[in-house]
């Protein structure tokens, strides 16, 4: 038997920065159209960002969290207050990365408060050190897989028009939203005008296993998979749904670590694993869930959270790691904005390809001038 290095062996000798100034900056950008869910309907961004100085270097990073509690429990409120009274009074200059994780785990849950946190330390461990954060990593560089998710739309014909869209764009696959009522006919309605296109949809926990004889209906249209169909909590109840179809159960909001994820599979409750690295408490859990599932013949793809450039690039950057077999939430920024904070956007290429943002960290400039524009709050932690 050959022992593999553990998946964050690359990060083990990292020690933390000195911090001189921290700051939380809550920015707000319009979407370009309204985002639907079977939860909600999103209309803007307003996303917490965090930004660490070190020695004159600037690194940023960006909380997945919303105002609300609609897709999950944590919010702009509750990240806030994690970090600040929690978190980064446990970030001590010179302790081991792999220390703040241990002492990040006596705090329960919470992870996309933790994600924030630890986000802008690789952030800036990787601009101190000039190095990508693929590279700091441990991953080699390579192109990234594309995938569009598209909201609730009001008419069969604004959705066919979206999917369209996302073909012209050449995305790897596409993704639709569904919810009671608004599932079945629509999904037909794509299929019959794009027999070959790889496409999912994505409940966001609509249905109960009342509704099994009309899930079992969507086995019929060839999709790659059913991104969380039942309770977002749920993990015992997707494994009777899954005997009974035989579409692929892919689990989001049920999810939160790699116990979860060793539970799903262990109960075969989903046959693909939507990471999001924010819900789960940032890259390193990614990166251990990832090769969990590589393991376990599971496959893995990055969620997204509409994220601005700066979260963006670090889920772009995720995806070198090993066991991120399928296309993820990973769409251009002009799906969501006319303008963002960070340049260069997000632009598929020819092939659908994304390339890897160049340049050390992130490889994403944050324009100072976008966030004074965007800004709705500013408060210094430390
Ligand atoms: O369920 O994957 C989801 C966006 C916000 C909250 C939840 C979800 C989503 C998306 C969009 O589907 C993902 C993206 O394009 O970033
Ligand atoms: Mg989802």
């Amino acid at each position: 038997m050959t022992l593999r290095p553990s998946p964050t062996a690359a990060l083990e000798g990292l020690s933390l920065p000195k911090l001189d100034h921290v700051d939380l900056v809550t920015v707000k950008l319009p979407f370009v159209a309204p985002f639907g869910t079977s939860v909600y309907v999103w209309t803007h961004k307003e996303a917490m960002l965090m930004r660490l100085e070190s020695d004159g270097v600037t690194a940023w990073s960006e909380c997945v969290s919303d105002p609300d509690p609609f897709y999950f429990y944590e919010t702009n409120g509750t990240t806030r207050h994690i970090i600040k009274d929690f978190l980064l009074p446990l970030v001590e200059p010179g302790i081991a990365l792999v220390e703040l994780g241990a002492r990040f785990r006596h705090v329960r849950g919470h992870g996309m408060a933790k994600a924030t946190v630890e986000n802008g330390l690789l952030n800036l461990i990787a601009l101190q050190k000039g190095v990508p954060l693929h590279e700091l990593l441990g991953r080699p560089a390579k192109r990234i897989m594309s995938g569009l998710s598209i909201g609730l739309k009001e008419t069969p014909a604004d959705l066919l028009a979206a999917v369209e869209r996302g073909v012209a764009r050449k995305y790897h696959r596409i993704k639709m939203k569904v919810k009671k009522g608004q599932d079945v006919e629509w999904v037909r309605a794509v299929r019959d005008r794009f027999p070959d296109l790889r496409l999912m949809v994505d409940a966001n926990g609509d249905y109960s296993l009342s509704d099994l004889a009309h899930l079992r209906r969507l086995d019929d249209f060839g999709l790659m998979m059913i991104e969380q169909p039942l309770s977002y909590s749920d993990i015992y109840e997707h494994a009777a749904l899954q005997k009974e179809m035989t579409t692929a159960i892919c689990l989001d909001e049920s999810i939160h670590s790699l116990a979860d994820a060793a539970a799903a599979i262990a109960l075969k409750a989903c046959r693909i694993i939507n990471i999001k690295q924010g819900r789960v408490g940032g890259l390193l859990e990614s990166m251990r869930i990832a090769r969990y599932c590589a393991d376990h013949g599971v496959d893995v793809w990055s969620g997204g959270m509409d994220e601005t450039g700066i979260g963006r690039a670090v889920n772009i950057h995720l995806q070198t790691a090993e066991g991120f077999t399928l296309p993820g939430d990973t769409s251009e920024t002009s799906n969501y904005f006319d303008e963002d904070v960070a340049d260069p956007p997000v632009v598929l290429g020819a092939d659908g390809f994304i390339d890897i943002p160049g340049g050390p960290g992130l490889g994403v400039r944050v324009v100072p001038e976008r966030i004074l524009k965007r800004a709705i709050g500013w408060e210094r932690l430390r």
